[in-house]
């Protein structure tokens, strides 16, 4: 099948180029390195040096036989996104630059992700907001004019949500109001402007799914933690890229490297903020199993994609407890939390519906932070401590 992947520079959407490669798939990525300047911009260095987008599809061709092709360019406009779809977007490199034709599916990732990134000043927000929708709203039209039939896999946010004092459901809720009943998207209330551009994208989808019979899988994906991926093993060079600075690093990947490099871990606050986590190899999975069995056209579905909650307190005591064990003095410390969010809060949501459709979840085990805690220990040397803290506050 030919598989589009709109954001396939980043921490999930390069993983996932290789992962459809890997089983057979015509990959075509595309990206405009947003996050790679976006690190340069607030000074945010990745663990260890990531090749272009170019070069790591030269490396897995001649690691694996296979080809995924590489786009460079903007999806924030509206004619390039729309040259994916008629052919009219040249190939940055391809081993056969003839145009694959409409894809079976598109992952579509090309978002700015960080709840810091868009609260750091009113510039950045608007970056975020005007990336994200209109990057969203061209992708809908372009599915709408050229390929209706696509399937289109959106990776959503748990933070949606937002901490709701009643259980979060898969999406929807059934109410009953004055005696009649009707199925709404649940309650959204995020605490981001970030997480606020993905509640619009998921209601700018819903708009384009009424109206026009498109069909959209929006995974409501928690934190993500981890580093290699199966494929990344036949070269380290595949690996994604890794943030562990306070504006694009999430907290398990920086609880691991601030062990690491001996400085405390950084508990916002009271620490019981809970949220659902999951591990990179996890995210591939639940991609991979909502594209074997697509969604109806009309058809919004909603997975919450999670694989077991924990507070951040919790994550903190294991990383601790795992990192000792490995030889790093371990310390916890409270900060202020620079964040505007619930510190104890009621959390139970529903995710039951990867499983069934056959995702195998993974938990956080300690054997899985200690494989975790031996590649962080190998770049040691290229942590820069004083990205931990960066002083964003909202
Ligand atoms: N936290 C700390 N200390 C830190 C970093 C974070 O206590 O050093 C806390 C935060 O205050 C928050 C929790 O850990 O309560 C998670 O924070 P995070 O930075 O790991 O994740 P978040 O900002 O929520 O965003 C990340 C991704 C985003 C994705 C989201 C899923 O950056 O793209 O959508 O996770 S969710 O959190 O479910 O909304």
């Amino acid at each position: 099948m030919h598989i589009l992947i709109l954001g396939g520079d980043g921490y999930l959407g390069w993983p996932s180029a290789m992962y459809f490669s890997a089983r057979g798939h015509q990959v075509t990525v595309v990206d405009n390195y947003f996050r790679r300047k976006a690190c340069i911009d607030v000074d945010a260095d990745f663990l260890y040096p990531v090749p272009s987008l170019p070069e790591r599809a030269r490396i897995w061709h001649k690691a694996t036989g296979r080809e995924i092709k590489v786009i460079l360019a903007d999806l924030s406009d509206s004619e390039t996104m729309r040259g994916l779809f008629s052919g009219a977007v040249r190939y940055t490199w391809a081993l056969d630059e003839r145009f694959t034709g409409l894809p079976h599916t598109i992952l579509h990732y090309a978002e700015q992700p960080s709840a810091p990134y868009s609260l750091l000043d009113y510039r950045r927000a608007n970056i975020t907001l005007a990336n994200n929708l209109i990057t969203t709203n061209n992708l809908m039209f372009a599915v709408k004019d050229f390929a209706p039939d696509t399937h289109i896999i959106h990776i959503g946010t748990m933070g949606e949500y937002g901490t709701p004092n009643i259980d979060i459901e898969e999406g929807w809720l059934d109410i009953e109001h004055k005696g009649r009943r009707d199925r709404f998207l649940f309650p959204r209330q995020a605490s981001s402007i970030y997480h606020t551009s993905k509640i619009m994208d998921t209601d700018l989808f819903w708009f384009g799914i009424r109206t026009w019979k498109l069909r959209m899988t929006d995974l409501m994906q928690g934190p993500v933690y981890g580093i290699e991926t199966e494929e990344s093993r036949v070269d380290e060079r595949l690996r994604p890229y890794f943030n562990y600075d306070e504006i694009f690093g999430t907290v398990i990947n920086r609880f691991v490297v601030q062990s690491v490099a001996r400085h405390p871990l950084t508990v916002y606050g009271k620490g019981g903020q809970t949220r659902g986590y999951l591990n990179i190899c996890d995210t591939l999975q639940c991609v991979y199993k909502s594209f074997e069995t697509p969604a109806n056209p009309g058809e919004l579905r909603i997975f919450n994609q999670i694989t077991e909650t924990f507070t951040v307190n919790e994550l903190a005591e294991r990383v601790q407890r795992v990192g000792t064990e490995r030889g790093h003095a371990v310390q916890v410390n409270h900060v202020e939390n620079p964040r505007k969010e619930a510190e104890e809060h009621y959390y139970n949501p529903a995710y039951q519906g990867l499983q069934g459709i056959g995702v195998t979840p993974h938990p956080l085990t300690d054997d899985v932070l200690h494989g975790f805690f031996a590649i962080v220990e190998e770049h040691k040397a290229n942590i820069k401590p004083e990205l931990f803290l960066k002083g964003v506050r909202w």
